[in-house]
């Protein structure tokens, strides 16, 4: 049975905080696997293309992010959904581009940021395997979001008044 966990909105401390980075005694562990199943899970009952873990109430450094076509992205890629536990932004393109954005924690909310059109993102695996990978477009645009979560922000804070 998947758990389903409620998700942390606009105004809740918690998603202003930086998250601590998950402890190498922390890999492998039944707790970060069933962490990581209950994110996906409500990441998917919400019917959103990613979550941060502070979203679930959770300050630990792992994000999901599970692109797929969609009426603002429809060339999107589908992807299967990667976790990655304390990614972190290696390079990143001087091209910028600027898209749609909404945010589980921001109900009835859009706004255009702009973001880096590609980055190499540095994060481990579950078990604790570390990954280099290179995201470009939509994908990249929700890991950037994502690991803003990890950092205390919000798309919101982007927007100019
Ligand atoms: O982190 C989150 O709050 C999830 C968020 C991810 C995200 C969506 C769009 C751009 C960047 C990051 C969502 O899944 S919002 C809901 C959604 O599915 C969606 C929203 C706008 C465009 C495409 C999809
Ligand atoms: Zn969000």
């Amino acid at each position: 049975m998947s758990v389903i966990l409620p998700v942390a909105q606009r105004g809740d401390v918690i998603l202003t905080l930086k998250a601590a980075s998950v402890a190498e005694s922390e890999f492998n562990s039944a707790w970060l696997n069933e962490l990581a199943a209950a994110m996906q899970a409500t990441m998917l009952e919400r019917s959103g293309v990613g979550i941060a873990a502070p979203q679930v109430y959770i300050s630990k450094r792992v994000i999901i992010v599970a692109s797929r076509p969609n009426p603002r992205y429809p060339d999107a890629p589908e992807m299967d959904a990667v976790v990655m536990v304390n990614p972190e932004i290696l390079e990143q393109s001087d091209v910028t581009v600027l898209g749609e954005e909404g945010c589980l924690s921001v109900p009835n909310e859009r706004g255009q940021v702009q973001r880096a059109q590609s980055i190499k993102v540095l994060y481990h695996t579950l078990t604790g395997k570390q990954m280099e990978s290179i995201f470009e477009g939509f994908p990249a645009r929700i890991v950037q979001h994502e690991i803003d979560h990890l950092n205390g922000i919000l798309f919101v804070d982007h927007l100019s008044t």
